[in-house]
């Protein structure tokens, strides 16, 4: 039976994707490295320092710089996105979620975070909802960021539950890829293609409902 629904929250709960495709795509300015959308989908879910060494890699700088001045860099990344955070409020949850978060509380099941994002706890709490989540995995306690397992195998642990009993819900490839590899049911948001591995996929927020999901989730268990 489902247990718990755990979230990403990067582009899910809110749209901070935007905000980190901005703070990054300035740093790739200052560094000569034009950067697309196109690339930035593949540092969704992806976490800072590894997300700097991409970048670095897509510009053919990897090796021009060394590990105090990598530092340096995802340091000035990180204050730029702090600056573009400070902003949020709880106008800024995502169309669908709140009803969304409602129906699943209504269901007795519980709600989890599992963001590699170490900014996460700011902007949930920016936002309005840390006490919808029964719990959130520090982010600074994570050793492998996604497509790793880790994050959303803590998840489940923290709740005392079995992965079995977890749907993850992923706008990123590597965040659809971790919650499989934790052996949960995904929820993708966004492109089919790009989310071909997830076990059900809604183009935007707005179109997630609770009973569509559990019984595509029983349906699969069985
Ligand atoms: C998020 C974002 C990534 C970001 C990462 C680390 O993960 O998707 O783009 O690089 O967190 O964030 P920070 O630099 O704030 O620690 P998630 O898991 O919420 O999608
Ligand atoms: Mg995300």
């Amino acid at each position: 039976p489902l247990k718990a629904i755990i979230f990403d929250l990067d582009g899910v709960i809110t749209d901070t994707a935007e905000y980190h495709f901005l703070a990054w795509k300035a740093l790739g300015e200052e560094l000569g490295i034009p950067f697309t959308r196109e690339f930035n989908e593949e540092l969704k879910g992806i976490s800072r320092m590894e997300s700097l060494e991409k970048i670095l890699a897509f510009g053919g700088k990897q090796n021009k710089f060394t590990n105090q001045e990598k530092e340096t860099l995802a340091a000035r990344k990180n204050s730029h996105y702090r600056r573009l955070i400070e902003e949020i409020t709880p106008n800024d949850i995502l169309p669908g979620i709140r009803e969304f978060i409602t129906a699943i509380k209504q269901n007795g099941i519980k709600i989890g975070l599992a963001s590699v994002s170490k900014n996460a706890f700011t902007v949930i709490n920016r936002l309005g909802l840390v006490s919808e989540f029964d719990t959130i995995v520090d982010a600074a306690t994570i050793q492998n960021g996604k497509p790793d397992p880790e994050i959303f195998l803590r998840a489940a642990e923290q709740l005392g539950i079995n992965p079995g009993t977890c749907i993850g819900i992923e706008d990123a490839e590597a965040g659809v890829a971790a919650i499989k590899a934790a052996g949960m049911f995904a929820v993708g948001i966004g492109d089919e293609n790009r989310l071909a591995q997830a076990d059900l996929i809604y183009h935007s927020t707005t179109e997630l409902r609770f009973d569509e999901i559990l019984n595509a989730f029983v349906a699969k268990s069985n």
